[in-house]
């Protein structure tokens, strides 16, 4: 019988030792929770990187890690703390991951970090390999193995492999600088199925492969050798259910069973009846344009002291890849720019922004998403956007205002919510006046919108999806090389 084989950077799995115990635990990120429909019961694997590199793992503990992950149906990729170093915070996070969100000055070419990236991406297709049968499935995800198609491909020709990419392919004059823009290409072209968020994505990868390996493209099917590969867009939805239920139940909770956060959002709602909150929620990402939209705040408030004490602005900021400089240099310019602007507009009874730099519980997450009025994402790229969905979820009685980037790849899907570009303060500006004076019926005939949509295109349905069209292109692939 055929398996599925999941393969990410990062194993669906949290580990913890604690005096050389070990506990697994799911985690319930999107992509783990998203999988769930395929990487189910006994016949299918998830393989990646256990989030310990090998010099953390305490000696001759091994083998347990291994027993606790094959629990989960999973397996880890050993990685050395150099590897880590040179594959996931730099050829990953210091090349591409820049480069494709547009960020052309902070990409580094280093030929390094390029040779550790290939030699990484190889150990992660040996340990495929040594698990996989000729009639398996084979899903790839996401930017720090865009190698692995290819070199699963080279030993295994039968076998079915999908890629599906989490963040934008930019377009060829961005992809181009990459000085080894060929070898990613051929890496990738090693799938059977190459799928993105976005049709723009898909578009500007195509163009890339006609341009730059002079392939034939008909359609978003691409000609290589006796083999077609077909390129398609999959926007990522979200577990919708499980965000309006725990809304639903949010809603529900006595007193006594409110966090702290809740109490304290309740309290200033009372004290401020007519006061809106706005919420950003992302993590702590130059590509998230965190910086801009405090700034555009500022201007706001500047532009509309109307409005001072009647607005407050809850950011919350999720460390991320902390030991890249870039992040590091982010991270002071936040604090800077929230000290200056709470220090110039605070008030004895007002503080116009609320920062937390940390990850919640889901409860919490939960509590910022029903209590704000105003959801504010403005991403300056973004492959998807999570955060603008999960929003909308929690919004049971269909009340409050999305406004988000033009830039994310949720907006093709949003087009009810506020679109705005992320460089245009006056536009953000007045984005914000719309939001704060949106009659409750326009709110939720927009919100109405939106939720039907994303009920009907869920995560589940993203992955199936995906899934269905792989199968499918397998079997044509079979009939185009009998003919
Ligand atoms: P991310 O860049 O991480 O994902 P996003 O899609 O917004 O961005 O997902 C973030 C997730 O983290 C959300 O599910 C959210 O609930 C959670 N989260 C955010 N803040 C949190 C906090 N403080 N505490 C706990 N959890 C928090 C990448 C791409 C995106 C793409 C996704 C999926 O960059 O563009 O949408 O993958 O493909």
């Amino acid at each position: 019988m055929s398996k599925t084989i999941i393969i990410s950077n990062r194993l669906p799995v949290q580990l913890q030792i604690d005096n050389r115990k070990i506990t697994a635990t799911p985690s319930v990120g999107g992509l783990a929770t998203g999988m769930k429909s395929v990487h189910s019961g006994g016949d299918s694997l998830w393989i990646g990187w256990s989030g310990l590199t090998d010099e953390e793992i305490p000696n001759g503990l091994a083998p347990e890690i291994d027993k606790a992950l094959a629990k989960h149906g999973s397996s880890k990729v050993s990685l050395t703390t150099a590897e880590v170093d040179g594959f996931y915070y730099g050829f990953s996070n210091r090349t591409i991951w820049p480069l494709f969100h547009y960020f052309l000055e902070y990409a580094e070419f280093e030929l390094e970090s390029w040779n550790i990236y290939k030699a990484v991406n190889q150990k992660f297709a040996d340990a495929i390999l040594e698990k996989a049968e000729d009639d398996d499935i084979i899903w790839v995800h996401d930017y720090q193995l865009m190698l692995v198609p290819q070199m699963v491909r080279k030993q295994r020709p039968n076998v079915s492999i999908g890629f599906f990419l989490h963040i934008p392919f930019p377009s060829y004059e961005i992809f181009r600088t990459l000085p080894w823009r060929k070898e990613v290409l051929e890496g990738l072209l090693g799938a059977d199925l190459i799928g993105f968020h976005t049709y723009d994505y898909e578009r500007h990868f195509l163009s890339s492969v006609r341009r730059l390996l002079r392939l034939e493209v008909s359609f978003n099917d691409i000609h290589l050798d006796d083999r077609v590969i077909k390129v398609d867009s999959f926007p990522m939805g979200i577990d919708y259910k499980k965000f309006s239920d725990a809304a639903k139940k949010h809603h529900e909770n006595k007193e006594v069973d409110k966090s702290e956060l809740q109490k304290r959002l309740d309290m200033h709602k009372k004290n401020q009846p007519n006061a809106k909150f706005l919420l950003s929620i992302d993590r702590l990402d130059y590509s998230k344009g965190i910086a801009k939209r405090l700034k555009a705040f500022e201007y706001f408030l500047n532009e509309n002291p109307q409005y001072k004490e009647k607005v407050r602005l809850i950011i919350l900021a999720v460390p991320s890849r902390s030991n890249v400089p870039q992040y590091q240099l982010l991270k002071k310019e936040i604090d800077e720019l929230v000290g200056r602007i709470n220090g110039e507009f605070s008030t004895v009874s007002w503080t116009p922004i609320w920062y937390f730099y940390r990850s919640m519980p889901f409860e919490n997450l939960i509590d910022l998403y029903t209590s704000c009025d105003i959801a504010w994402l403005t991403p300056i790229r973004d492959g998807m956007n999570l955060v603008a969905k999960e929003y909308i979820a929690t919004r049971t009685d269909k009340t409050g205002v999305l406004i988000l980037s033009e830039m994310a790849g949720s907006a093709n899907e949003m087009n009810e919510s506020l679109l705005i570009n992320p460089n245009n303060f006056e536009e953000i500006s007045e984005a914000l006046l719309q939001a704060i004076n949106m009659p409750k019926e326009e709110q939720q005939a927009r919100n109405g919108i939106l939720q039907k949509r994303l009920e009907r295109y869920n995560v589940e349905k993203w992955a199936n999806d995906f899934m269905t069209s792989l199968l499918e292109q397998k079997q044509n692939e079979k009939q185009h090389k009998s003919r």
